[in-house]
């Protein structure tokens, strides 16, 4: 996209756009985890401190979202607190996005639409909780995350906690290796479960450090090979839940959803507000604190990044 056609659509913050122009750490945000992943109004006190963590380590953050059409790189305080509040903002995945702009419509990005306006604003590294991914019975009912394919296209690298067992991680995983995804571990072999530590399904390569994930993006893209990367990055050990208790409140959310024949757009939503329900709010606690550890990693990256 010229210069002038994305400044027809799209409002980057003056600090963002000149630092990604003087090549120095920047770190995207989505807001879908905002609006449709966590309650009101631990999720604006989430959102101010998450931009915090990322300055504390040198670099600046730039939370994305579409604001009455507007595909925005940085919101003002104000901005924020409509996503929070979440009054009429649409999820919106890479096939809303035309539709949520033509009408002017307002929306919080997922972690596929996050990717989409990363790469416009020239930002590379990106901070989330956990990814969307191949759900549950996803052989019969089709319901993939988009996702997983804006990982095999746009060059953005994705600092998650793993992916939530509401998904099958198996296929989940098996699906990012057909689509070329390289899959890396923030210090660990194995890939990480959200809540826990461990999925039982290994990575493609233990980072030992930061730099270790950004030497390996700069050859991946100085080699030409199209798409993002995946970090998976483990919660901390002193806010990790138990991996049998969690697998439990999970099959009751999934038959929850069942029950009400919630599905589509709705399905991650639905899960992620019933999780939080069953475990009497301990699981948004494990959910703040892995979003923080991962905004910590991914903005170390992008410091990295930028010294190579
Ligand atoms: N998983 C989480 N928390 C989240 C999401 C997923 O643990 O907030 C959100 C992200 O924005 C992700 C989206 O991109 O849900 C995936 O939705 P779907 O499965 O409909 O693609
Ligand atoms: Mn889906």
């Amino acid at each position: 996209m010229n210069a002038e056609t994305l400044k027809k659509y799209m409002d980057i913050a003056p600090e963002i756009e000149e630092a990604v122009k003087a090549g120095k750490p920047v770190v995207a945000l989505e807001s879908t985890i905002l609006s449709h992943g966590m309650p009101y109004p631990e999720n604006l006190d989430f959102a101010a401190k998450v931009e915090e963590v990322i300055r504390a380590q040198g670099a600046v953050p730039a939370t994305m979202a579409i604001i009455d059409g507007r595909l925005k790189a940085g919101l003002t305080p104000a901005e924020l607190e409509r996503m929070c509040r979440a009054d009429g903002v649409l999820k919106v995945s890479r096939r809303d996005l035309p539709i949520v702009v033509a009408n002017k419509l307002t929306g919080a990005t997922t972690v596929a639409t996050t990717m989409i306006l990363a790469n416009l604003a020239g930002i590379r590294i990106f901070a989330t909780g956990g990814i969307g991914g191949v759900h549950r019975g996803g052989e019969d009912s089709m319901d993939i995350s988009a996702d997983l394919q804006e990982l095999a296209h746009t060059p953005v690298a994705v600092v998650c906690a793993g992916a939530k067992m509401i998904l099958d991680i198996g296929r989940t995983l098996e699906y990012l290796e057909t689509m070329g995804v390289p899959v890396l571990g923030m210090d660990t072999d194995d890939f990480p479960a959200f809540y826990c530590r461990k999925s039982g399904f290994g990575v493609d390569f233990n980072c030992k450090t930061p730099a270790d994930v950004a030497k390996i993006a700069k050859t991946k893209w100085e080699l030409g090979l199209a798409g993002g990367m995946l970090i998976g990055n483990p919660v901390p050990e002193q806010y990790a839940m138990d991996f049998d208790e969690m697998s439990a409140v999970i099959e009751k959310a999934l038959a929850q959803a069942e029950e009400k024949g919630v599905k589509g757009k709705n399905i991650t939503p639905f899960l992620l507000a019933a999780i939080v329900e069953l475990t009497g709010g301990d699981s948004l606690k494990t959910n703040i604190q892995l979003a923080f550890n991962n905004a910590r990693a991914a903005a170390q990256i992008a410091v990295e990044l930028a010294k190579l």
